[in-house]
């Protein structure tokens, strides 16, 4: 049997993928483990700089394997349990992940799967793609942070009609309502995410993720909190080799080669 998730690390941008093309990639067990580990080494290598997600085959990722969370077999299923153990630390790996993190949606993201991708910083979805909330053809509401993340993302009046009907989103729909940053042709989906992911891994890392925590803060800061975080940080980054040598190279008028230091 094939691994049920696929990592590689090339030019600073560790890839991974989810690989149960047949389940559309729906997650079990097995694939949590083996992504919380693969977000681990993203953030304790320092040698990768960026991370690009995506799916093996015609779907993203279709949310949880039912199968192997099916009360119908009479076993007792305790949600909670699953979220607390597997999809909450996964969520909360990717948003305090100092680095950014591109999602490539390559096709349907239902349930968990559609709420993974949107906890990443940038996603791209290719046009045949599609988000469903498919929460509420199942009796539960929208987790992996969905609930959040629709808010936040899209407001309260399309979050609410996404989640109460399991409707599915076009890619193009989502890129019109800032669900996501675009929708590209299918062909070009994974040359555009590897050639986003390389230029942000070549780029001044430690500033990108600074900014990324930044952004992530203003959700619930106030303005004053915010300019008080922006001037820290700030601070700490008129510090670093990486300005020194984004300063000296406009200055030289040469390309910089930041280190992410
Ligand atoms: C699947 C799945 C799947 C197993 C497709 N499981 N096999 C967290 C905590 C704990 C428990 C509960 O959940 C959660 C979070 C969640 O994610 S809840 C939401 C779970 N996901 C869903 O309810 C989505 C279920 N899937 C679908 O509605 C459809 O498959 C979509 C709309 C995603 C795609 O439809 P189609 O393109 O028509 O494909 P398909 O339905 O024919 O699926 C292809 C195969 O994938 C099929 O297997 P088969 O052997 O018949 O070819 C499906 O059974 C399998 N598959 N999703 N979640």
């Amino acid at each position: 049997m094939s691994e049920p998730l696929l990592t590689e690390v090339r030019d600073g941008v560790l890839e991974i993928t989810l690989n149960r093309p047949d389940q559309l990639n729906a997650f079990t067990v097995e694939m949590h483990k083996l992504i919380r580990a693969a977000f681990e080494r993203a953030k304790t290598d320092d040698d990768i700089r960026a991370v690009i997600l995506t799916g093996a085959g015609r779907g993203f990722c279709a949310g949880q394997d039912l199968s192997e969370r099916d009360p119908g077999k009479g076993e007792i299923v305790d949600l909670k349990v699953t979220l607390s153990t597997n999809y909450n630390p996964l969520i909360r790996a990717i948003r305090a992940l100092e680095k950014p993190v591109i999602c490539a949606v390559n096709g349907v993201a239902a349930g968990a799967g559609a709420n993974l991708a949107l906890a990443c910083d940038i996603v791209l979805a290719a046009e045949s793609a599609k988000f469903i909330q498919a929460f509420a053809k199942i009796g539960l509401i929208p987790d992996a942070g969905g609930t959040w993340s629709l808010t936040h993302l899209i407001g309260e009046t399309r979050a609410k009609a996404l989640a109460m009907t399991a409707m599915p989103l076009s890619a193009k729909q989502a890129e019109e309502w800032g669900l996501i940053f675009r929708c590209v042709a299918n062909d070009e989906l994974m040359s555009e995410a590897r050639t986003l992911a390389e230029q942000l891994a070549a780029g001044a890392t430690l500033g990108i993720g600074k900014t990324k925590m930044a952004i992530q803060a203003a959700t619930t800061n106030t303005l004053d909190e915010q300019l008080d975080l922006e001037a820290e940080t700030q601070g700490e980054l008129g510090r670093s080799e990486d300005f020194r040598e984004g300063v000296n190279a406009f200055l030289q008028k040469r390309p910089a080669r930041f280190q992410g230091k």
